[in-house]
């Protein structure tokens, strides 16, 4: 569509939220990948105050923060909706994104960006505590749901599901399983579902995309250590 950019990258779980909000609209959109160690300009003066990725420029106009993004693109393009309509369904959905995005995710890169064992160990718990929760909001707030939008993929299954690829990574390398099926039997199940669906075959990148990226950005740390 003439008009909406998506500055992105590839490995980041927020990222792609927002390229599943798009596709569920049907929308078509130019996507530019970033490179987080030189950002484009375009970028820098789209989110002066994150300089984060993604930012959706529509007619000019930069969107950031990938929540936000989601919940506008929802209402601005036709299709069927991301988030419920149900307005106390909303609410909870909302509650529970902004529980992922405040508890979980900070955990859970915790992990990746722990410098010691001991840290990491920390952020493993807080991760598992956090996993607990939704858990429990599963058996709570969506008994008997496919997923957490119902029959079908949902803003909570976009924001929670994004993450998986990261935690598969994880399991192969720190040998961290964050969805445990017998620990988090709902979650595990739920989570088999999402990776099935049609949605998240199309664009939730494999764990290796991961893998490659704490590859890639461990060179570049240990090269710029040893100039
Ligand atoms: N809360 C933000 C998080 C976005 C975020 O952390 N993006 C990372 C990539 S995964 C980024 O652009 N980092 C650049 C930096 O920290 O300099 C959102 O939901 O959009």
């Amino acid at each position: 569509m003439a008009g909406l950019k998506l500055l992105g990258l590839v490995a980041s779980p927020f990222v792609v939220r927002v390229r599943m909000a798009l596709s569920m609209k049907g929308v078509s959109y130019e996507y530019a990948e970033e490179d987080l160690k030189n950002k484009s300009e375009l970028l820098l003066k789209s989110n002066p105050v994150h300089q984060k990725v993604p930012v959706l420029i529509h007619n000019g106009k930069p969107i950031c923060e990938s929540l936000v993004i989601v919940q506008y693109v929802d209402e601005v393009f036709a299709g069927p909706p991301i988030l419920p309509t149900d307005p106390y369904e909303r609410a909870t959905a909302r509650f529970w994104a902004a529980f992922i995005d405040d508890k979980l995710c900070p955990a859970w890169i915790g992990i990746l960006r722990a410098k010691a064992e001991d840290e990491r160990a920390e952020k493993v718990t807080e991760t598992f505590a956090a996993i607990g929760q939704m858990e429990e909001a599963l058996a709570k707030s969506y008994e008997g749901k496919a997923f957490f939008g119902g029959e079908s993929i949902g803003y909570l299954d976009i924001v929670l599901g994004s993450c998986l690829f990261w935690f598969e990574a994880f399991r192969r390398m720190y040998k961290v399983e964050i969805i445990n099926s017998s620990k988090v039997p709902l979650l595990a199940a739920w989570a088999e579902r999402f990776g099935k669906s049609a949605e998240a075959k199309e664009l939730v990148p494999e764990a290796d995309e991961a893998v490659q990226y704490v590859n890639k950005r461990a060179a570049a740390a240990a090269a710029a250590a040893a100039k």
